[in-house]
């Protein structure tokens, strides 16, 4: 596959309601995306870094840097003959693994319109529906959390995970429990918490959840294996886990029982392959997690959660939770069981709308060999 050019562009779309987490409240995305040109052919990637340090220390302009000056231009002088040689090519630059994933990512939508296949068949993935969860934001009042949980569960979502942090976390989950006993529920503190924390943390044992996702520090494993054992609900590591051998280090210290896999943080669908894979061997459930992602983005996490060890609904949910008007069509949408079907079409099975796509465009720098 010759890469004829590599356009980088930055989009600015706001959210239809504003995402409140432990770490900070996104109110408008910066969207980073790829649009990768090949022989007549456009493929896309999205860099899910955020606007600011605080999930990860990515930004989208820190990716915007390390992707001119250094990745973009060794991938637009490579003929790549599969996406999965990707991680090789990019070897040297250390970290930045975001900024990676949104190019390694364009290559696998290539190379799935390249060889007519479905993007989703390509990366080995065999479902055809997929289970969907959804994240709520953290609310301005316990009345407006329940309002939000009860509008997502009438929309068919399998799973609820609320974000939490010290002073929104066992009274919320008290209130939600009382009114919903049976629904499946987890949440997600984004590293709020530290181990003085377990006597508290402990209490949400009374709660019944399906995991709690990355409560301690953003890169721990051995803090979280001792608080894991004081647990009887799961730890889902989420922000710790960055490739396989994190993933490893993790199973076998028992920090965790479940693995969130975002083919971004992990630096893109080769190494998020790795660690299902890694995951699948030693019996630990893996599931999707989203980063706030436009339809281009959203597109290749549905393909992802198709591998057979995305057992537990992901955080992959439909176009208009986020978005008052998608950059794909179809948007993404789910149904009343709360599933999502992957696209069989070759390609990533979702149309970009370009028009739309140059309108939003504030930025746009040109790569080529
Ligand atoms: O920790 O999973 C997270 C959004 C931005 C940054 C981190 C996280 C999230 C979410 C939202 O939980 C997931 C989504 O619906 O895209
Ligand atoms: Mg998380």
């Amino acid at each position: 596959m010759r890469i004829d050019a590599i356009y980088l562009r930055e989009l600015h779309i706001p959210l239809v309601q504003p995402f409140e987490t432990s770490f900070g409240v996104t109110t408008d995305r910066r969207v980073l995306l790829v649009e990768l040109k090949s022989e007549g052919l456009t493929a896309w990637g999205e860099c899910v870094a955020g606007e600011h340090p605080y999930f990860s220390d990515e930004t989208i302009d820190t990716a915007w840097l390390v992707m001119t000056q250094e990745l973009a231009p060794v991938l637009a002088s490579t003929e790549v003959e599969h996406a999965g040689k990707i991680p090789s090519l990019f070897r040297q630059v250390r970290g930045h693994r975001m900024a990676k994933a949104a190019l390694e990512n364009a290559v696998w939508d290539l190379e799935a319109q390249v060889r007519g296949i479905a993007l989703a068949e390509l990366l080995g993935g065999s479902r055809e529906t997929i289970p969907c969860g959804v994240s709520i934001g953290i609310q301005p009042t316990l009345e407006r959390q329940l309002a939000e949980i009860e509008k997502e569960l009438a929309a068919g979502y399998q799973r609820i995970k609320l974000k939490c942090k010290p002073g929104w976390d066992t009274k919320v989950f008290e209130a939600v429990r009382k009114r919903w006993p049976d629904i499946v529920l987890s949440c997600d503190a984004n590293s709020a918490y530290r181990l003085k924390d377990a006597d508290h943390i402990r209490e949400w044992d009374n709660f019944n959840l399906l995991m709690i996702e990355q409560p301690l520090w953003y890169d721990d494993f051995y803090f979280h294996s001792l608080l894991q054992k004081q647990l009887n609900t799961a730890i889902c590591l989420d922000e710790s886990i960055r490739n396989r051998r994190d993933a490893l280090a993790a199973i076998e210290m028992e920090s965790c029982r479940i693995i969130n896999i975002k083919n971004g943080r992990v630096g893109g669908f080769s190494e998020a392959i790795a660690v299902h894979n890694a995951a699948q061997e030693r019996g630990i459930p893996v599931w999707c997690g989203g980063m706030l992602e436009s339809g281009i983005g959203r597109s290749h996490n549905i393909a992802l959660s198709s591998l057979p060890n995305f057992s537990l609904p992901g955080d992959v949910s439909a176009s208009k939770r986020y978005w008052k008007e998608d950059i794909i069509e179809p948007e993404v949408t789910v149904s009343a069981e709360g599933e999502i079907v992957v696209p069989a079409e070759p390609g990533r099975g979702f149309a970009v709308r370009e028009d739309l796509v140059e309108r939003l465009t504030v930025r746009k720098e040109e790569i080529r060999a």
